[in-house]
């Protein structure tokens, strides 16, 4: 009986811990290494088949001067940190690839969201919910690229470009246009819905894999000096995680010092 007891009690300290270690929100983390970034590999639901798109993440770099890349599929869709303001560059079928830039900066050390759309006509900025910019100049599809979707840094003609220093989190791409309008961005993790094309929350890496929680399954992995380091703001909210994903919550992590 007292063996039985204490088999339960062992049994319970491991769901508990195993409970706490999935319930912690985690962001990639990046130093500036060209060569570190999460990548997935590419899918016609990351491009070809994207109608209506929204790409959105949350940042917050410690360095943002010069060219810092937060999403980037090569010659379809990226968005950037130049000299710390938030530009976005579009590439339709048969059409050149071009930034448009808008006048809102994030700066380093602070959490700032940033959302793109398209709908084939045209092209939108938000920052914290705040419409920025926009464009006409793309129309109809968007380009089709072999590339790898990469989050924190871009490679253009075989080199390494703009890699990103600090911490991105709930990166998610959409085949559907959800801001059409200033909106209040959501604190907590986003949920997968029919919509969501990769949904990417960072907070533990599985099997050598980072998540997407969309129904694609667009796993990515974490790429040279990647990290996932732990955090409090401002995506308090914690994704919620299917009961079978709780037991499996664990990898090489950083949690930070
Ligand atoms: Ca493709
Ligand atoms: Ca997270």
């Amino acid at each position: 009986m007292k063996r039985l007891l204490f088999f339960w009690l062992i049994v319970m300290i491991i769901s508990l811990s195993h409970n706490v270690e999935a319930g912690i929100n985690r962001a990639l983390k990046l130093d500036g290494d060209p060569d570190s970034a999460m990548e997935a590999p590419d899918h016609p639901s990351l491009d070809a088949n994207l109608d209506n798109m929204t790409v959105e993440a949350w940042v917050n770099p410690d360095n943002d001067a010069g060219e810092r890349m937060i999403v980037n599929k090569e010659d379809v869709y990226e968005i950037a940190l130049v000299d710390s303001i938030f530009k976005t560059a579009i590439q339709a079928a048969g059409q050149g690839w071009d930034w448009i830039s808008s006048d809102g900066a994030a700066r380093a050390g602070k959490w700032t969201h940033v959302a793109i759309t398209y709908d084939e006509k045209e092209t939108r900025l938000y920052i914290n919910g705040e419409f920025m910019a926009e464009s006409a100049a793309w129309s109809g599809k968007l380009n089709d690229s072999p590339d790898t979707f990469k989050v924190g840094r871009r490679t253009r003609g075989g080199d390494t470009h703009s890699a990103y220093s600090g911490l991105i989190d709930e990166v998610r791409v959409s085949n559907a246009i959800r801001y059409d309008k200033d909106f209040e961005v959501q604190k907590g993790a986003f949920e997968p819905d029919g919509d969501t094309v990769a949904l990417y929350h960072f907070d533990a890496e599985v099997s050598g894999k980072i998540e997407d929680y969309s129904k694609y399954g667009n796993d990515g992995k974490l790429v040279k000096k990647a990290e996932l380091e732990e955090i409090n703001l401002p995506n308090t909210l914690l994704a919620v995680y299917p009961k079978n994903k709780l037991a499996a919550i664990w990898g090489k992590i950083k949690s930070a010092p």
